[in-house]
């Protein structure tokens, strides 16, 4: 590491002591952007970089709720408000009992440029709850959700800052949220993404994050001549994303023979399609949170305490947290002759692991690829905004450019030596422009 990124981050480090997921987040960018930082004295000058790690706002605040057994219980609920520059902080807020202020530092960094990249105004944000929703019922989650937001409601708002999900918040936590933010504030609008379609929801926000993710992988092979149809697939995960991610990987013609959980990996060597993608959604429902049901229903292989990067595939997904995907297991996927390895989670390999693919194969970080998410979530505000609603076909054209737009950054800003660097190329992309509005906007 240069001698000035070594001192950048030392600083940092002393200023937020132990929160090891934001400093590896912040390091990524940093190690990425520092060459333009040092050419560019404005940036120097108005100490950009210095003011970009250091949140606009963070909230902090107690959440009491009483569970079904009648006993009071009692999580820590956060908002980070990172950053403002391009429009009203934006992103999802998560429900996992890991969550702690180090984990949403690092996601509302991430988000500040993923935003950027989107081209759409939105600011940088995350939340959440160190709330587990594994095993409660659905009184419980309802009651933890009104709690949640009888605090966050006085702190966000349509033109300030605007939350959605993330792992553990899906639509029903929204509409809990949702219904108890228009209670409090008797006033309907769109605070929240996410939402219901019958109730100011964008169509396709539920697909979003995976289709986007294919998309992009789309425009990944392309540079090489090559498509989806006739790839074999290994994804993480059974949530939201890799669903969407499956179902549009099939649409497109290739197989998927993984997903996940916490408890292990399914190796299901016929392709998840059909009724099988259609299970997930009854699987996630249980709010068990395991995989291996899916083994017994459709009689195939369940690996236990296992991630299924082992398995010989061709591109690697994972969609389901952060660090999930390690050196070791790269270098088990480059000699499994895996050709090309997107992140849809965010963060989800470590930084070892992503260098390391970027080198020996192709590898496109989370905060290109899972970009999808966020964006048709501001198609959502746009359209509360207009009080008017796309159909399916309008908002998945609108997604396909963006992804598009998105993959043109990356190269635009990560081609050298013949081969685009998307770590490289996502970080300085997204940089740029809220660099820029920050500096037009004085010190603040
Ligand atoms: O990580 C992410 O981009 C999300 N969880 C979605 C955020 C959003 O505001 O839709």
């Amino acid at each position: 590491m240069k001698e000035d990124i070594y001192s950048f981050m030392e600083a940092l480090k002393a200023r937020t002591p132990g929160e090891k997921e934001f400093h590896q987040a912040v390091q990524e960018v940093v190690e990425s952007i520092w060459d333009i930082y040092d050419a560019n004295p404005r940036y120097k000058k108005a100490k950009i970089l210095e003011r970009m790690v250091e949140p606009e706002r963070v909230i902090m605040f107690r959440v009491p709720w009483v569970n079904d057994r009648g006993e009071v219980e009692i999580n820590r609920g956060y908002r980070i408000e990172f950053n403002s520059a391009i429009g009203p902080y934006k992103g999802g807020l998560r429900f996992h009992p890991s969550v702690n202020l180090s984990i949403l530092k690092f996601l509302g960094f991430e988000q500040t440029f993923k935003n950027s990249l989107t081209t759409l105004p939105m600011g940088g944000g995350k939340g959440g709850s160190d709330f587990s929703p594994k095993g409660k019922s659905d009184n419980e989650i309802m009651h933890f959700c009104q709690s949640f937001m009888t605090e966050l409601f006085r702190h966000i708002g349509p033109n300030t800052d605007v939350p959605a999900g993330d792992i553990g918040v899906g639509g029903r936590e929204i509409g809990y949220l949702f219904g108890q933010y228009k209670r409090l504030r008797n006033e309907f609008t769109g605070v929240l993404t996410g939402k219901g379609v019958e109730w100011g929801g964008s169509l396709i926000r539920p697909e979003a994050t995976g289709f986007g993710a294919v998309y992009f992988v789309q425009h990944m092979l392309a540079e090489q001549g090559k498509e989806i149809a006739g790839h074999t697939f290994a994804v993480s995960g059974f949530g939201n994303v890799a669903w969407g991610a499956i179902s549009k990987i099939n649409e497109l013609g290739g197989k998927v023979v993984t997903i996940s959980g916490p408890d292990g990996y399914i190796y299901d060597p016929d392709g998840i399609s059909g009724e099988k993608i259609d299970y997930l959604l009854e699987l996630r429902a249980t709010n068990n949170d395991i995989v291996s049901p899916y083994a017994e229903e459709f009689g195939c292989k369940f690996i236990p305490d296992r991630r299924p990067w082992e398995v010989k595939v061709d591109i690697a997904m994972p969609c389901a947290t952060q660090n999930e995907l390690n050196e070791t297991d790269a270098h088990q996927l480059i000699n499994n002759g895996c050709q090309l390895v997107a992140e849809v989670s965010n963060m989800g390999c470590t930084t070892e692991a992503a260098y390391l693919l970027t080198d020996a194969i192709r590898f496109a970080p989370g905060k290109a690829v899972n970009a999808g998410g966020v964006a048709v979530s501001g198609l959502e505000m746009s359209q509360n905004s207009m009080r008017y609603n796309w159909s399916s076909a309008e908002v998945d054209a609108r997604l396909k450019i963006i992804m598009k737009d998105i993959h043109d950054t990356c190269v635009q800003f990560g081609q050298g030596n013949g081969k685009v660097n998307y770590i490289k190329g996502a970080n300085v992309g997204g940089f740029v422009k809220v660099a820029e509005a920050m500096l037009a906007q004085g010190i603040v």
